[in-house]
C-alpha cells in the first residue's frame, strides 16, 4: 500500500469567477491526484456547509480558511496514513470535523481532499477513475439531461422555473446525444435572435431570454425541437428543474405573478405533463413539503421522474425518509452537498437498492474538474445533468464522457 506523502490546497476560481478550492494529494509512489470543488447558487438549506471567509476579500467569498483547514489540519492527520482506502480517509476527515454538516472544516475543504485521494488512488492502480470507483461491471453511459434554457436563480430574466432541459429519448452513442442536443440548442438560439429576443446565456450555458412563463419557455423549446428536424416525444423529451424552494414564501409558492398552494402546484404539474413531453421534474416543491411530494409522485410518478435535489441534498438520512414516504422516484447527486466520496456512494447505493433513478449533477458554479463524468459511469447512473453544450466548464464533462465511451 502506498501512503499519502503530501497535501497541498490552494484557492482557484470557479466558472462565475468566485473563489473555490483545489487540492493536490501526492502518494509516495509519485502519483498525484488533483481535484477542485464546485459551488451552487440555489443551494438547499440542508446541504453540508461551504466554508467562506467573509470580510472584504472577494466580497466575503474567499476560501482561504478552507484552504488552511486542508493544509494545516487535514494534512496533519492523513499524511503518512498507510492507506489510500477511500472509506478510511473519508472517515478520518469526518471524525476530525466532528459536526453533522461539516461546518468546522468546511465541506468544500473535505471534499477537495476526498476527491484528490480518490484520483491519486486511481492513478496508483493504473485504472481510469470510473473503473476505480465502479469496477468493470458498468459499461453504460448516462443520458444527458441537457440544460438549454435558464431561469430562476441562474438568469436575470422573468422565468421562475430554473432549468429547462432536453433529454434524448432513445439509446444511442454519446456523440449522437450531443449532436442532437447541440442542434436543438443552436436552433433555439437562432430562433430567439430572429424573434428579437436575447440569446445570451445564463450560468449553466442555457439561453436566458426574457420570456415570462413556463409554458412560453416550453413552447419556444418545442418549436426549436421541430425546427431542428426532431420529433418531440419520440426523439427527445423535456426535463425541468423548478428549484421550488426558491419560490416558497410564507407557506405559498410565488410563481408567474400568482400565489399557489401546494395543491395548486400539483395541478399545475399535472396539466404541464399532459400538454408537453415532460419526462422529469426536479424539486417541484419546497424542500420540506414532504407530504405533497408524496402526493405528486402518487399522481404522476408512474410516467414522470420526480427528482429530489434540495429535498435530499445527497444525504442518506433524508433519502431514507423520502423512501419511506415514497416522496419521489429519483435523486439528484451532488458531491459537495454531502462532502465526501464515500458518503456520496452510500447515498447512491441506497437510492439504487430502493429502485430510485440516479441523476449525477454539476453545480451552477463549476470548475474544469470532470469527476462527475466518471462517477456517472461508475455507478451506472441513468442520467447526467451538466449544462448546455457550451461553456468550457460544462463541455469538459461531455468531452470526458466521449473519451470514456471510447475506452469501454
Ligand atoms: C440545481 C443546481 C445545478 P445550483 O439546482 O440542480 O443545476 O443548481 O448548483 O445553483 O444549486
Ligand atoms: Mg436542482
Amino acid at each position: 500500500m502506498p501512503f499519502i506523502k503530501s497535501v497541498l490546497a490552494r484557492e482557484i476560481l470557479d466558472s462565475r469567477g468566485i473563489p473555490t478550492i483545489e487540492t493536490e494529494i501526492a502518494l509516495d509512489s509519485g502519483d498525484i491526484g488533483v481535484a477542485s470543488v464546485p459551488s451552487g447558487a440555489s443551494t438547499g438549506s440542508f446541504e453540508a456547509v461551504e466554508l467562506r471567509d467573509g470580510g472584504k476579500r472577494f466580497l466575503g467569498k474567499g476560501v482561504l480558511t478552507a484552504v488552511d483547514n486542508v493544509n494545516n489540519i487535514i494534512a496533519l492527520d492523513i499524511i503518512g496514513e498507510m492507506s489510500i482506502e477511500q472509506y478510511e480517509i473519508d472517515k478520518i476527515m469526518i471524525d476530525l470535523d466532528g459536526t453533522p454538516n461539516k461546518s468546522k472544516l468546511g465541506a468544500n475543504a473535505i471534499l477537495s481532499a476526498s476527491l484528490a485521494v480518490c484520483k491519486a488512488a486511481a492513478l496508483f492502480y493504473g485504472v481510469p477513475l470510473h473503473k476505480y470507483i465502479g469496477g468493470i461491471a458498468n459499461r453504460r453511459l448516462p443520458r444527458p439531461m441537457m440544460n438549454i434554457l435558464n431561469g430562476g436563480a441562474h438568469a436575470d430574466n422573468k422565468i421562475d422555473c430554473q432549468e429547462f432541459m432536453i433529454v434524448p429519448a432513445k439509446e444511442a452513442k454519446f456523440m449522437s446525444y450531443i449532436e442532437m442536443c447541440s442542434n436543438i440548442y443552436h436552433t433555439l438560439k437562432k430562433s430567439l435572435k430572429a424573434k428579437g429576443l436575447n440569446s445570451n446565456v445564463g450560468d449553466e450555458g442555457g439561453v436566458a431570454p426574457n420570456l415570462s412563463s413556463t409554458r412560453e419557455a416550453l413552447d419556444t423549446i418545442m418549436e426549436a425541437i421541430e425546427a431542428a428536424g426532431y420529433n418531440s416525444g419520440s426523439d427527445v423529451e423535456i426535463a425541468l428543474d423548478v428549484a421550488a424552494s426558491e419560490l416558497f414564501k410564507d407557506g405559498k409558492y410565488m410563481i408567474e405573478g400568482t400565489t399557489k398552494t401546494s395543491e395548486q402546484m400539483i395541478e399545475f404539474y399535472k396539466n404541464l405533463v399532459k400538454d408537453y413531453p415532460i419526462v422529469s421534474i426536479e424539486d417541484p416543491l419546497h424542500e420540506e413539503d414532504w407530504t405533497n411530494f408524496s402526493l405528486l409522485t402518487k399522481e404522476i410518478g408512474n410516467t414522470t421522474q420526480i427528482v429530489g435535489d434540495d429535498l435530499y441534498v445527497t444525504n442518506s438520512s433524508r433519502l431514507q425518509k423520502g423512501i419511506e414516504l415514497q416522496a419521489t422516484n429519483a435523486i439528484l447527486i451532488k458531491l459537495n452537498q454531502i462532502g465526501t466520496v464515500s458518503e456520496t456512494l452510500a447515498t447512491i447505493n441506497l437510492a439504487k437498492e430502493s429502485g430510485y433513478n440516479v441523476v449525477i449533477s454539476h453545480r451552477s458554479g463549476e470548475t474544469e474538474d470532470t469527476t462527475i463524468s466518471d462517477l456517472s459511469v461508475a455507478v451506472g447512473a441513468k442520467y447526467i445533468k451538466t449544462g448546455a453544450p457550451t461553456r468550457g466548464e460544462r463541455i469538459t464533462k461531455y468531452n470526458r464522457l466521449l473519451k470514456i465511451e471510447e475506452e469501454i
